[in-house]
């Protein structure tokens, strides 16, 4: 159930740009204008700028500067995705609470947020280091109706639209270095954990994890990881707001998803080969039986990485196959 609160803030968000009175907000939540208004001084107290002008109404000036169910709804331009918010300031794990709510019917497009992870998860059970108000650590449960093995298809779609809201909304040059990594300046920025439910034929949820270093100085990166990460801060000297930030990620995501099921894999395929990390590059390849060199094509349809060898053959071949920094 929605809270009072919640739904005032909805009702005043649907309506940025004007006002509500307060006999409006009154009938519809079948309380009394003075309930409304007592509310109202609740929500200043969280940090909510609401501007009250009499014979006009309320409206939201300015939500607060913090991460909260509210401040991401408000004013985010979606139908589905985070039409549902779950925020915790500390969790393990966005992904674990993630399952629960699918497992409990939660529906297409909830999406789990967290302040800060205390055991944030790579793919492989790798640690993933969330620190406390300086990334975004989110989960998203989607519901897509498509084959089991073509899941990983969603992972390559949601690179995109980071790196694409990376590239064009903060000018800044992302690459996606396959599967699953957004680097910037040769240095991972944000990681993208796919885990999913299915029976054979059919998905009952996929959650999409993703994480983003957002405003880390190069300095507050954990040891381990400072050789090879970045945040969107220190490869910028910029620092961004976090909230918006998401929204412009679930803005862009539910246009790239609606296009995806539109017109299918090939447009993805096209835009995260545009942004590959070494296509079109000689690597070292791996595997059991032998090391040689292959130039990075493409992804497949399964989501595999193409390599083509030097006989003209074109082979799919996988992560730990292949030497992406081989001066590191
Ligand atoms: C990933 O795994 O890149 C997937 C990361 C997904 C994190 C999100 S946050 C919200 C949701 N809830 C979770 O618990 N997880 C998801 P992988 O490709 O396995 O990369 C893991 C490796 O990246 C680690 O072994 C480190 O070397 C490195 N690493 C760890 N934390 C990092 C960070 N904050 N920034 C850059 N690299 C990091």
């Amino acid at each position: 159930m929605e809270s009072t609160r919640t739904k005032i803030i909805h009702l005043l968000s649907s309506n940025e740009k004007t006002y509500v009175s307060g006999q409006e907000l009154s009938d519809r939540l079948h309380i009394s204008r003075s309930a409304i208004w007592k509310h109202m001084k609740e929500l200043e107290k969280d940090g909510y700028l609401i501007e009250a002008i009499r014979n006009k109404g309320y409206r939201i000036v300015k939500s607060p500067n913090k991460l909260s169910e509210n401040t991401v709804q408000w004013g985010l331009h979606t139908d589905w995705l985070g039409k549902n918010v779950v925020h915790k300031e500390s969790t393990p794990s966005t992904q674990q609470i993630a399952h629960q709510l699918a497992r409990d019917h939660a529906s297409h497009g909830t999406v789990v947020i967290a302040d800060e992870q205390t055991a944030g998860k790579g793919r492989l059970n790798r640690e993933w280091h969330s620190a406390k108000n300086k990334g975004i650590w989110t989960s998203l449960i989607l519901r897509p109706a498509i084959l089991p093995y073509l899941a990983p298809q969603i992972t390559l779609l949601t690179a995109t639209v980071l790196a694409d809201v990376f590239k064009k909304e903060l000018n800044l040059d992302p690459k996606i270095k396959w599967p699953n990594d957004i680097m910037i300046n040769d240095r991972k920025v944000a990681g993208i954990l796919t885990e999913m439910q299915a029976e054979q034929d059919q998905i009952q949820y996929i959650i999409i994890g993703i994480g983003i270093n957002v405003n880390q100085e190069m300095n507050e990166l954990p040891e381990d990881i400072q050789q090879k990460a970045t945040s969107l801060r220190a490869t910028s000297e910029k620092e961004y707001d976090i909230t918006s930030l998401i929204q412009r990620i679930f803005v862009h995501f539910e246009k790239v998803y609606a296009e995806y099921e539109t017109y299918g894999f090939p447009i993805i395929k096209e835009r995260w080969e545009s942004y590959g990390y070494r296509l079109g590059e000689r690597t070292t390849i791996k595997t059991m039986k032998e090391t040689s060199e292959a130039v990075l094509v493409g992804i497949a349809e399964d989501g595999a990485l193409l390599a083509q060898y030097d006989n003209d053959s074109i082979k799919k071949v996988y992560s730990g196959e292949i030497d992406w920094f081989p001066n590191r």
